[in-house]
């Protein structure tokens, strides 16, 4: 099989830049390792930039999440048992949407579809060959079969434990990596949102977020053992402990319900340079990762992924690989300032566990500050709606 770009992984980074390429009449094939009830049935990101909101327009998917997404102009930070604001809108003039990455990856599976694209479901040992040459291929098994794929192009967009970033000699990669010592206990349930923005609460019993997919399902998060098992948790515990690490008047309202969805994620700062080896390029998960406080992953999938679009669009159109030389030290300089972000903001919010009482006071004072400077709120939220591109 020939193609123009090869793609590893179907998750929303590979099948974004597939309905991208596409609408610039640039063929792809897609493979993923999983099936698409597996992938789609990830529950995993929630808020969506302004940046990525445009690119799904781009990408020609956009019209349902513009009709079923909800806008949101801030958000509240809670601690010590006080509330206040970031105002999105006053300090930056935009807002973000909330939109699962679930429905995302829906859309775009119909969209890759309704296009005819080609993605190949369940392969095996895919591996990535002669990237460092002008033919690179793909070889694989798929349906028993085993396959080669020849292209110009192979964008690896195949997730933290893909096989794209350990293709690039050990020599020739610097990995940067932070893990931190807790994980988010994620729960989903079919239940009113507490509050009609999302609520980021530091706790003395440790970190919680209040989070919601439509006005009838609601996502929340508390901060968890890293080592610890869902299965440790009914829903009630799960329930009692949300309600004691957020305020009052929202612990009040709080409606609860089955879970529908109960997870672990660890939380993991990791960033590999460079994000691309010869004719393979890094997009996504496959090249950093950031905790979740923030809700920065996906979109800075999708900052990569526009960034790889622009510099294969060019190429096609007229040779140039200027694009595609700087895509690694553009998308990285994107990426090292959401992951500072990230960083800092799981700092402020999370109890860490040789956390002094001097820590402790620290970040105290950082809420207030936050709280009382409209600065520290404008930086903030800056980097909350999304960096330019
Ligand atoms: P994905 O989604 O991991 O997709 C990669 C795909 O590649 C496939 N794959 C392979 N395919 C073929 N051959 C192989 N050898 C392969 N190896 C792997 C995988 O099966 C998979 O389908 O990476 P991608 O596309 O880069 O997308 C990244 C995002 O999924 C991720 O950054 C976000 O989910 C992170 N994240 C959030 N990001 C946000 O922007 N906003 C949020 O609100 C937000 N909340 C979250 C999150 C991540 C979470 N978890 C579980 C880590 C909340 C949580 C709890
Ligand atoms: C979510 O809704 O899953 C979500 C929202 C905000 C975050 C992380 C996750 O910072």
């Amino acid at each position: 099989m020939r193609t123009q770009v090869a793609i590893v992984g179907g998750g929303p980074s590979g099948l974004l830049l597939g309905q991208l390429l596409h609408k610039q009449g640039i063929d792809s094939v897609v493979i993923e390792r999983r099936s698409q009830a597996h992938v789609l049935g990830r529950i995993r990101a929630g808020v969506l930039e302004q940046g990525l909101v445009g690119l799904l327009h781009q990408a020609g998917v956009g019209n349902r999440m513009e009709n079923e997404g909800f806008l949101h102009d801030g958000t509240m930070i809670a601690h010590e048992g006080q509330m206040f604001r970031i105002d999105f809108a006053e300090h930056t003039g935009k807002s973000v949407m909330v939109y699962g990455q679930t429905e995302l990856t829906r859309d775009l599976y119909a969209a890759r579809d309704a296009s005819e694209g080609k993605t190949l479901f369940e392969v095996e040992d895919a591996a990535i060959r002669d990237a460092e040459t002008e033919k690179p291929y793909l070889t694989l098994t798929h349906q028993g079969k085993a396959m080669r794929i020849d292209c110009d192009f192979i964008a690896g967009c195949d997730g933290y434990h893909g096989i794209s970033r350990k293709s690039i000699p050990a020599d020739k990669r610097h990995e940067y990596e932070k893990v931190y010592p807790f994980g988010w206990l994620g729960i989903l349930s079919a239940t009113p949102p507490v509050n009609d923005e999302l609520i980021y609460a530091n706790s003395e019993r440790g970190f919680a977020l209040c989070s919601m997919r439509n006005d009838q399902l609601s996502r929340y998060y508390i901060q968890c053992d890293a080592l610890d098992d869902p299965d440790n948790w009914n829903d009630d515990d799960f329930w009692d402990e949300l309600r004691r690490r957020i305020p009052e008047e929202a612990a009040d309202t709080l409606v609860t319900g089955p879970s529908i969805e109960k997870s672990i994620a660890p939380l993991r700062s990791f960033v590999t340079e460079p994000m691309r080896w010869g004719r393979m390029f890094l997009c996504g998960d496959a090249a950093h990762i950031v905790p979740p406080t923030g809700a920065k992953g996906l979109n800075t999938a999708a900052s990569d992924v526009h960034y790889l679009f622009e510099g294969l669009r060019d190429f096609y159109a007229s040779g140039d690989m200027q694009g595609l030389d700087q895509y690694s030290g553009r998308a990285l300089d994107r990426v090292w300032k959401t992951e500072r972000f990230s960083w800092w903001f799981s700092n402020l919010m999370h109890r860490y566990p040789d956390q002094s009482a001097f820590d402790q006071k620290m970040q105290l004072a950082e809420l207030a500050f936050l709280r009382d400077s409209p600065e520290a709120q404008a930086a903030m939220a800056r980097s909350y709606v999304g960096l330019p591109y």
